[in-house]
């Protein structure tokens, strides 16, 4: 009887075209226009500065709890800009980088993220699918809504993200493999940050990789540099044009780092060292584009620190309007509205009783 390897069709290969060193690999660098090129640097700054904003509001009691982004801009920017806008983009709960690139309002997100349903409101324009809490369960969205997609012999695609712990979940192995079953045009994005909140990456799986668990499922699967964004943009690039042709599914996986804390609730100094921390720091997916841009000619120093400050200018306006809106919005029985066509017995004896918690917190408050 032979004992002999099975020739696999799906190798996994890793991507990096601009390395933290500012070395840039020609031969595979991709075909952007500077505009457009330009446009990716203020995503990825407007995306940072807007995370340091949402903290420091976080941490006046401005806002509640949320996710940042810091160290994830070009794993998010690089697969987005690759997409259109009628493709679908389905996020999780740590993409706002993405989804303002994709036209969501800054105020919206200090909107929702204030406690009001009506900022994670999607524009009806819009084919972006609204945050993700439970962890991997945004990715059979996807999956059927790329299988509909091609069901209805459209050539949009669908874009998913999701982190190295949503890996583990049931739900990611039951997407991938209906994806592939079906060849539905949809692209896995995983940014494995290398922690699911206090799990490191080393106690989620055994697998070398996490780009190769796409070679179970019969699907072209690659690691790439996830601060590169150059290398985001190449892999997520062949990908959405497999998918366009109708080759079906992708998974990628971009290795890099969560710089910040898991949500505004997490303290990381407990469970991971500041010496890993500065290590990454030294791998900012801003600096290094920056670099690169600036070897090109593209950018200056004198051009970044405008754009710094209209930056700011752009994100304190976001704030005034959505710290306006908000104020005008106290009526937190209007959370039962919008979940079910019709409320359920259940939650109408809920609304009922919140009313009168309020009418008395009301009576209460005005007797002093
Ligand atoms: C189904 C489910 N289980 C647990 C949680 C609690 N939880 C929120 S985020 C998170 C970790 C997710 O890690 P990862 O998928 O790597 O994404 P990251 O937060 O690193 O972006 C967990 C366990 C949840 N939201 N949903």
């Amino acid at each position: 009887m032979p004992r002999k390897p099975i020739s696999l069709p799906h190798p996994i290969e890793y991507l990096s075209i601009l390395d933290e060193n500012g070395t840039l690999d020609g031969d595979l660098e991709p075909l952007i226009e500077p505009a457009d090129l330009l446009k990716l640097h203020r995503a990825m700054l407007l995306g940072r500065r807007f995370d340091e904003r949402m903290l420091s509001l976080q941490r006046q009691g401005r806002i509640g709890t949320f996710a940042p982004i810091a160290g994830q801009e070009a794993a998010q920017l690089g697969a987005v800009a690759a997409l259109r806008d009628s493709d679908w983009m389905v996020p999780s709960f740590r993409e706002s980088a993405a989804e303002i690139w994709r036209g969501k309002p800054l105020e919206n997100f200090i909107i929702f993220f204030g406690g009001f349903n009506e900022g994670g409101q999607i524009a009806s324009e819009s084919n972006d699918l609204p945050l993700c809490v439970p962890v991997g369960s945004q990715v059979p969205h996807a999956v059927g809504l790329a299988w509909a997609m091609k069901y209805r012999g459209s050539d949009q695609v669908a874009m998913t993200f999701f982190g190295d712990g949503a890996t583990s979940e049931g739900d990611f192995h039951e997407g991938l493999n209906l994806a592939a079953v079906f060849q539905a045009p949809v692209i896995f994005v995983c940014q494995n940050n290398q922690w699911a909140i206090s799990i490191p990456r080393a106690n989620q799986t055994r697998s070398a990789t996490l780009a190769q668990k796409a070679i179970a499922y019969g699907m072209p699967g690659i690691q790439v540099d996830g601060n590169d964004i150059l290398a985001v943009y190449a892999a997520a690039s062949e990908a959405v044009a497999r998918a366009r042709a109708g080759d079906g599914p992708t998974l990628i996986e971009c290795v890099t780092y969560r710089l910040s804390v898991h949500t505004t609730a997490d303290d990381p100094k407990r469970y991971r060292s500041d010496d890993d921390v500065a290590v990454w720091k030294k791998r900012d997916p801003i600096a290094r584009f920056q670099r690169y841009l600036t070897d090109k000619g593209v950018l200056t120093p004198e051009k970044i620190e405008a754009l710094e400050a209209e930056i700011q200018a752009e994100i304190q306006a976001a704030v005034t309007r959505a710290e306006e809106q908000m104020a005008q919005m106290d009526d937190p029985l209007e959370m039962f509205d919008h979940v079910y066509a019709e409320m359920t017995p259940d939650l109408q004896a809920q609304q009922a009783e919140l009313a009168r918690e309020l009418a008395a917190a009301r009576k209460e408050d005005s007797h002093g």
